[in-house]
């Protein structure tokens, strides 16, 4: 009998094969009052039924009994973080936690579970124990490109956390825009925020804004990483601060990069809404640079709860290759001693005076070239025992490479148009050779949004091919259990597809993964769709 569907799959699972427990209207929902929450509105959305929810005493004693037909909720306080069990019978439905965010993924598991079944609603009969792979488990979304507002935030942590994601890092800065309010510095989104790629309209966070997002990232376990991207990527700069931008390098890559998307050339001082990377760089010889990073990273920490302050480091190229050693040294020692551990972009792993908690973001293929891979091991060769690896592949999981060559969302440069299998067939531990597993903090899915300028395209890029990566963060090794293959994973994920819908999440139907469609009277079948797109 085949194993009923979940992804990121778990560590184990095991099938009873004996009667559904039914989900009808009456079926009481018991225990944690949060987690309570969280499943009773998942169920609605998925079934349209309303459970009725009840505390924590009466269902333990229900549950244990059996007797009750009841969904139980408990925190055990035992187990690695992060893990749960799921153990679903005839009789009875528990998910232990061992943490309040081990309960909230066994209810993610279980929403996937259900199922239409002729009486109402099913799940079916089966025992989960399951526990991340890697504590740190990312998805990065570009509000500098194209603005997202906090509603499209949200929506976004719903998905990702629904995959078992614990780690929003947010790209609030680029020569595009500047999309935080800093009281320190109120002239950044004052001028610098106004415009998006395309001449599209821009936007920032306020501080409540930004508290707002934190907060229901951290309702969903999900940590805000906050990202000011420097040397380079810092055109915004130039509109607030002038006197600390150096004049734009236009390479011959910039000049192809317009010739081919079109757009203005950069000029400090005005609004940049073209494509181009590589061209700005603060002053690295200048004092006032500092006081302005003092301001604005001591700023971004305090309103951060999270450990961590991601200080950009990627494609410097309006930079020298001295000033970038001399500053990524000096701003991972400013991150580290505002409380913070730092994070930079794989580029930074070559700086001579790199802070040692600073943890590397590898965005180079999982077949490493042009020596990315020796910059990787820059920030492991360190000696500090925190000092580790994201490993953010970009011919597999950049969620905004292009999966069909027509359409108008995506870009093409990690290894030309992709498909779902090259998102799914790669194993972190086998990216970098010479790094250990325990080097590596774990995997980040980043959307940089170029092209992407509302949360349909947004879900047309990411999804499926979001839930390979979170499969990469969350479950064994490839090889290391029998759902780690692509065949297991493209059943798997086609039959999410009702849920996903119920959800509102407008996934790329990709061709290779077989679909599930649900018709009214609750029958599934497995469709294969023909969108004119290669798995
Ligand atoms: C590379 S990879 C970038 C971004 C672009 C992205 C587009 C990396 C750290 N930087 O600046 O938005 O490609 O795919």
């Amino acid at each position: 009998m085949a194993l009923p569907s979940v992804v990121p799959a778990p560590a184990s699972i095991t099938s009873a094969g004996s009667a559904p427990f039914a989900v009808v209207g009456e079926t009481p929902i018991v225990g944690d009052a949060e987690a309570a929450r969280a499943l009773r509105s998942l169920v609605e959305t998925r079934t349209g039924l309303t459970l009725a929810t009840r505390p924590a005493d009466a269902g333990r004693s229900a549950a244990r009994d059996g007797t009750e037909g009841a969904i139980v909720l408990e925190i055990t306080g035992d187990g690695p973080a992060d893990s749960y069990r799921l153990a679903a019978t005839e009789a009875s439905i528990v998910v232990s936690g061992a943490d309040a965010a081990g309960l909230f993924y066994g209810v993610q598991t279980l929403g996937q579970l259900l199922s239409p079944a002729a009486f109402g609603w099913q799940v079916p009969a089966v025992t989960i124990d399951d526990a991340p792979r890697f504590g740190y488990r990312g998805v990065m979304l570009d509000v500098a490109r194209h603005f997202h507002d906090v509603a499209t935030v949200k929506a976004f942590i719903d998905r990702a956390s629904a995959l078992k994601f614990n780690a929003l890092h947010l790209h609030l800065t680029d020569d595009q825009g500047w999309r935080l309010q800093l009281e320190s510095r109120p002239l950044l989104t004052e001028k610098a925020s106004a415009t998006s790629v395309g001449g599209d309209p821009g936007g920032f966070y306020s501080h409540d804004d930004y508290r707002e997002i934190i907060d229901y990232a951290g309702a969903h376990h999900m940590l805000v990483v906050p990202e000011i991207d420097l040397p380079g990527h810092t055109h915004a700069v130039t509109l607030a601060y002038p006197e600390l931008s150096e004049e734009p390098v236009l390479s011959d890559h910039i000049r192809e990069i317009v010739r081919d998307y079109g757009g203005a050339l950069p000029v400090n001082g005005v609004a940049y809404d073209g494509m181009a990377v590589g061209f700005s760089s603060l002053k690295i010889r200048d004092e006032a640079t500092y006081a302005f990073l003092a301001d604005v990273l001591g700023e971004v920490a305090r309103l951060t709860p999270g450990p961590y302050l991601h200080i950009g480091g990627d494609e410097a190229l309006g930079t020298s290759a001295e000033d970038y050693d001399y500053f990524i040294g000096r701003v991972s020692r400013l991150a580290a001693d505002l409380g913070k551990t730092p994070v930079a972009w794989h580029e930074a792993g070559t700086a001579s005076d790199l802070d040692p908690t600073t943890v590397g973001q590898f965005w180079g293929y999982v077949e490493p070239i042009d020596g990315m891979d020796a910059k990787a091991r820059g920030f492991t060769a360190i000696g500090s025992d925190r000092a580790k690896l994201i490993l953010s592949p970009a011919d597999a999981i950049y969620l905004d490479m292009k999966f069909d060559a027509d359409s108008p969302l995506g870009l093409t440069w990690a290894r030309g148009v992709t498909t779902a299998r090259r998102a799914y067939e790669w194993d972190p531990a086998e990216v970098i050779d010479g790094v250990a597993d325990e080097q590596i903090l774990g995997v980040e899915a980043p959307l940089w949004t170029e092209t992407v300028r509302t949360l349909a395209d947004i879900d047309a890029l990411a999804f499926p091919r979001a839930a390979a990566a979170a499969e990469a963060a969350w479950s064994p090794a490839v090889g290391a259990s029998e759902l780690r293959t692509w065949d297991s994973f493209a059943t798997r994920v086609g039959a999410l597809a009702p849920l996903w819908t119920s959800q509102g999440i407008g996934f790329t139907p990709l061709e290779g993964i077989d679909w599930v469609s649900e018709d009214a009277t609750g029958t599934t079948t497995a469709a294969t769709v023909d969108a004119g797109a290669d798995a």
